[in-house]
């Protein structure tokens, strides 16, 4: 039972390794967008938050370590947006 619980400590601790990605976005023009890029980077595979910043046409992006910061753009891209990975 003891080994159990530490094996999934160590999921935890693994999974919980975090990477940020600044991302330069374009065409954003009100707080809708704003909530239309947070919904989308939302459910690209990985992410785990996001804070959409309007006038300054840019997002940080929480997401596991490795997610692929291009599948993040082709998402907000999708949604109708510009958008490029700042680094
Ligand atoms: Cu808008």
């Amino acid at each position: 039972m003891k080994k159990i619980l530490l094996i999934a400590m160590a999921m935890v601790s693994i999974a919980s390794a975090d990477q940020l990605t600044s991302l330069k976005i374009e065409g954003m023009m009100c707080p809708a967008c704003v909530k239309n890029i947070k919904g989308t980077l939302g459910d690209v595979k990985g992410v785990k938050e996001s804070t959409v910043y309007l006038k300054e046409g840019k997002a940080e992006v929480k997401a596991a370590d490795g997610t692929s910061s291009e599948s993040m753009c082709d998402a907000v891209k999708k949604a109708g947006y510009g958008c490029k990975v700042a680094k």
